[in-house]
């Protein structure tokens, strides 16, 4: 029995820029009405709840995850009623809401800040992180991730403040009771208003260290340092336990923490934030898959590593893309194999054990796309422009028509579309069977049915091996097996199972197609989900092969 507050574990999720999904009132920046008219095309593609990145008032110096007020809703989004709108109507179809949380700092322009900045005597002064500098430098030496000293020096009380990422994103002190406090009501606010759960943004970076110890740096490269005490330090699992004891008082309702760390990823650190899988948060993201080349070998040891560092009772999560990285498509994409490539991948998101985050456009094979510097709105990509393209690639407006703007807005869009938008759209792929988005589409209605790939066991035969990938998932009778060729060139399965197999869903073959055996050729890139229906019949011969 599927338990409803468990929701997200059996779910698929999605995420939604906002400012990309689409455009209700033509100023060319997505919105939260427009979000409630796609509410149709989220319920027809299948997926159980959505991931907003945020929402909230925000002077946008970072896409919204520099927040200004956690309590309303910046009007470029919506009205606060807007967003009650969404969560109930999303609810009357079924869909959960998750929004963003960004804990970790708020933007320089939140009224808590500029309290605390006012004088160093004020009550909110330590809400923030304020030292003194040493003989005319930053207090230590801490980087911020998009470059530069974290520390930046504040004229008006003679101090330096931590800002992990941009100065305007200074960061909150969550060694402070009041603090701690403060946030926990505002979350509680959001769970009243029937939100059903939390992405908690850099969640591993929340507190730092009490002595502000310098970090090591290698010799001659200061901006590459080992953040041992500014990131993953032991307290951030005391306020995550406060957290869960929070969102326990309420039912079904979730955390998922994005625990950032640089390639090659971290899959026991990402682990270690789930806690004994009761007490911390419900999942957390490891970014191994996103950083690994397209490989059989490496995606599988990756898997491996990953499931076996989640706690027994832990649940796994698996993401591909998001807002921050080059999209799955371009990433593992080669010229002439990318779409194959994006089936395999897929199919692997949606049959592996584990909840799957779904990037918007990713399930009809959106690009990443260089943008021009004029055009550019990510502030990374501004500064270390032409070294580095931006995030914005990932962001482009989502893909809805061949029509004027790709159906996104009737205004200049924030940032360029995808330049393959006449093809690339939700509505020529609804029509094309063969499309990208009816595979999803199909792919999340077989798991949607299927128990075993929802919360079955993953068995995995083919290890990556000559370039495939092959498991079971099982669950009480119902077994499931799901073969996977990464390469160009054709690969034989050798499974000795023998017994009655049918076709759930291929990329290659028509569903319901018959196997009598797991001995069969995968065709280059192809992946195929096998039910198993029984034994072979006394009188089928055993050795028939497909
Ligand atoms: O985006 C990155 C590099 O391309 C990462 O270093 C990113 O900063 C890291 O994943 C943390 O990301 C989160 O917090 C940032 C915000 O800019 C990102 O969009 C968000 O996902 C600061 O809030």
């Amino acid at each position: 029995m599927t338990d409803p507050f468990e929701w997200w574990k059996h779910g698929v999720i999605y995420q939604i820029y906002p400012r990309s999904f689409y455009d209700s009132n033509g100023d060319g920046v997505g919105d939260i009405p427009g979000i409630i008219e796609k509410l149709d095309y989220l319920s027809y593609l299948g997926v159980d709840a959505i991931w907003l990145s945020p929402i909230n008032a925000s002077p946008m110096y970072d896409c919204g995850y520099d927040i200004s007020d956690y309590y309303a809703i910046d009007p470029v989004f919506g009205s606060s009623s807007d967003f009650d709108r969404l969560v109930d109507t999303a609810h009357s179809r079924g869909i959960r809401i998750i929004m963003d949380l960004v804990l970790n700092h708020t933007s320089h322009l939140h009224r808590w800040f500029l309290s605390s900045r006012s004088s160093r005597s004020n009550p909110m002064r330590n809400w923030y992180l304020w030292r003194d500098g040493e003989a005319g430098r930053p207090p230590n030496n801490w980087r911020s991730a998009f470059g530069g000293s974290a520390w930046k020096w504040d004229e008006m009380t003679c101090q330096y403040y931590l800002h992990s990422f941009l100065e305007e994103q200074p960061d909150l002190n969550w060694r402070d009771e009041g603090l701690r406090a403060a946030v926990f009501r505002m979350i509680r606010h959001w769970l009243d208003r029937g939100v059903d759960g939390f992405r908690l943004d850099v969640v591993n970076w929340l507190i730092k260290d009490r002595r502000f110890r310098n970090n090591q740096s290698l010799p001659g490269i200061p901006f590459f340092q080992k953040h041992r005490y500014d990131r993953n330090r032991p307290e951030t699992h005391d306020i995550l336990r406060e957290l869960r004891l929070i969102l326990d008082e309420y039912d079904g309702r979730m955390a998922v923490g994005e625990v950032f760390t640089l390639p090659p990823g971290d899959p026991v650190l990402s682990a270690s934030y789930l806690g004994s899988g009761h007490d911390e948060l419900h999942l957390a993201f490891d970014f191994s898959l996103m950083y690994r080349p397209w490989s059989a070998r490496r995606f599988y040891r990756a898997l491996r590593r990953w499931t076996n560092a989640v706690p027994e009772d832990g649940w796994p999560c698996h993401v591909l893309s998001n807002h921050d990285q080059t999209r799955s498509m371009s990433r593992y994409g080669r010229e002439g194999d990318r779409e194959k490539r994006a089936l395999v991948a897929a199919t692997l998101l949606m049959t592996i054990r584990g909840t799957p985050f779904l990037y918007y456009g990713e399930e009809i094979g959106m690009q990443g796309w260089r943008i021009p510097r004029s055009d550019m709105r990510d502030p990374l990509g501004k500064r270390y422009w032409p070294l580095f393209a931006g995030r914005d690639p990932a962001r482009t407006p989502m893909q809805w028509s061949p029509g004027d703007n790709a159906g996104f807005s009737a205004g200049r869009p924030w940032l360029p579309i995808g330049v393959d938008y006449p093809r690339v759209n939700v509505e020529t792929e609804r029509a094309d069977r063969y499309s990208i988005l009816n595979y999803y589409r199909s792919l999340i209605a077989v798991r949607r049915a299927s128990p075993a790939l929802r919360i079955g066991s993953w068995e995995p035969v083919l290890k990556g091996y000559h370039g495939t990938i092959g498991y079971y998932r099982r669950l009480d009778g119902e077994t499931v097996f799901v073969a996977l060729n990464f390469t160009d060139k054709s690969r034989r399965v050798h499974v000795h199972d023998r017994g009655q197999w049918i076709v759930l869903l291929s990329s290659h073959r028509s569903t319901n197609t018959h196997f009598t055996s797991l001995e069969f050729t995968l065709s280059p890139y192809e992946a195929t989900i096998l039910k198993k229906i029984g034994p072979l019949p006394r009188h089928a011969p055993a050795d028939r092969k497909i």
